[in-house]
């Protein structure tokens, strides 16, 4: 069904195309784990709401929990842009799976970049390998996009805090073992905030219903209930006050690391696309001869091909932070996941009526990146972020 087949090399949608041998072999050791171990079972974890944690333990034990991370603790190392080349690679397998996987990265992140050792020792190695998960926790009922104004609070009482509040929409909520949680110690806005770690066994917390969504089903999606909340003053990651910034950073690789999984998607819908149009006969003829459907083909790889040269660009800001790095990654998400939904679109349009049944993967690859427009910074606050940049004398 296409994951990486030996047909896109030299193709102008290769992958690979301009990537060191080493690069490449990283590229290709995520395409084998999409290929054995997720796309097999793409479907079922979608249908059945699977969240496979076991698969997610074996991409561990290849590197893929902290890739990013430093390797004192038991990170892979890898710049942004080896991360964002094994996202892309894995959600040709299961986007959803993956986009899990990229989460978790993130989480992952900012403790090793901004907490203490202690917390650093404790959780990276875990974390690593995949045999314990993270959730980010930002978003709020009343604070979606406007995260600055969060209100879930955290009062010191003697050596921990008390927090108290609800995040909702939290990827992963209720089944992962430790969560990254921005709270308000001190003033309102942005510089009152500060990002913790809660334990799973912390007394006071609770858990949502699973929510029902259109996409994302091999991720449970739960909101997170604190109510006095016991957080031992050692689990604060950073500074007090810097828990926004904290939050931002994380997110920064985060929106790379959705569009990398948009492009894995789009990926695989268009060669599945290829290979339908070479088979399927109509008017006489294989689809791949009406030359609508060879321009729609063009169309659909330019795009492809574009959202992946701005996602390893803003990558590559990341990896050498450039001072424009906020609208570059902004910029690479908003677009990326834009035009590979688009792609994901075309794909199932030239599948005509079969690409509708889920007995093709591209309605899946469909449902699974819309909410790549909606969550890590909706779209248009990533518009709003490029045109403050560009507004700003
Ligand atoms: P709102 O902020 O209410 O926005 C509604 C609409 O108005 C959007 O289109 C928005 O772009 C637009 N809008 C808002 N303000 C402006 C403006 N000033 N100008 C123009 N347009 C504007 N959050 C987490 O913290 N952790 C998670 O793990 C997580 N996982 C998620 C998983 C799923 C499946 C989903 C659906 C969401 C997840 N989220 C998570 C939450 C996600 O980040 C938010 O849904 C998102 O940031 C938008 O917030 P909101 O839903 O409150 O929409
Ligand atoms: N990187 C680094 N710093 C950033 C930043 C970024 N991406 N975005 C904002 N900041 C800084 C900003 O520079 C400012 O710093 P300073 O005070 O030094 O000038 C500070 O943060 C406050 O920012 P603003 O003054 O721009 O605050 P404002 O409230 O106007 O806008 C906004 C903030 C809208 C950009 C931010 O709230 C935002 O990104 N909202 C979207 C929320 C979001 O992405 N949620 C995703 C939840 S996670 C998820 O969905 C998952 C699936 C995991």
């Amino acid at each position: 069904r296409g994951i990486g087949d030996i047909w896109v090399n030299g193709s102008c949608i290769d992958p690979s195309i301009g990537l060191s041998e080493e690069q490449i072999q990283i590229q290709q050791l995520a395409t084998d784990f999409a290929k054995n171990e997720l796309f097999p079972n793409m479907a079922q974890w979608d249908q059945q709401e699977i969240f496979p944690k076991d698969v997610l333990k074996k991409a561990g034990q290849l590197g893929f929990g902290a890739a990013y991370c430093r390797e004192d603790c038991g990170g892979t190392g890898l710049s942004r842009l080896d991360s964002s080349l094994i996202f892309e690679a894995l959600s040709q397998g299961c986007t959803s799976t993956t986009a899990f996987i990229s989460i978790h990265n993130m989480c992952a992140w900012m403790i090793d970049e901004f907490a203490n050792d202690d917390l650093r020792q404790k959780w990276i190695p875990q974390l690593a390998g995949m045999e314990k998960l993270a959730s980010y926790c930002l978003t709020e009922p009343d604070n979606g996009s406007d995260a600055a104004n969060i209100k879930t609070s955290a009062k010191l009482h003697g050596d921990h805090y008390k927090l108290n509040g609800t995040k909702v929409f939290i990827s992963g909520g209720g089944d992962t073992d430790v969560y990254v949680v921005m709270c308000r110690t001190g003033e309102a806005g942005p510089k009152g905030i500060t990002c913790m770690l809660v334990e799973k066994e912390s007394p006071g917390l609770a858990f949502g219903q699973k929510e029902k969504k259109l996409g994302w089903n091999s991720q449970p999606t739960r909101s997170v209930i604190f109510e006095d909340c016991q957080v031992p003053v050692s689990n604060v990651v950073g500074n007090l006050g810097d828990g926004f910034k904290i939050a931002m950073r994380g997110l920064n690789g985060g929106r790379i690391n959705v569009g990398s999984c948009s492009l894995g998607a789009a990926q695989n819908s268009l060669q599945l696309t290829r290979d339908y149009l070479k088979v399927r006969k109509q008017f006489g003829k294989t689809l791949d001869n009406f030359q609508y459907l060879q321009f729609k083909l063009a169309e659909m790889a330019t795009k492809l091909v574009v959202s992946r040269n701005i996602i390893r660009t803003a990558a590559i800001s990341l990896d050498n932070n450039w001072p424009n790095k906020v609208p570059l990654c902004s910029m690479a998400k908003f677009f990326a996941t834009e035009e590979c939904s688009k792609v994901c679109n075309d794909a199932l349009q030239l599948h005509g009526g079969y690409g509708y049944l889920k007995d093709y993967a591209i309605e899946q690859y469909l449902r699974d990146t819309r909410v790549h427009q909606i969550l890590e910074g909706t779209n248009e606050v990533m518009r709003m972020l490029i045109s403050r940049d560009i507004l700003t004398d």
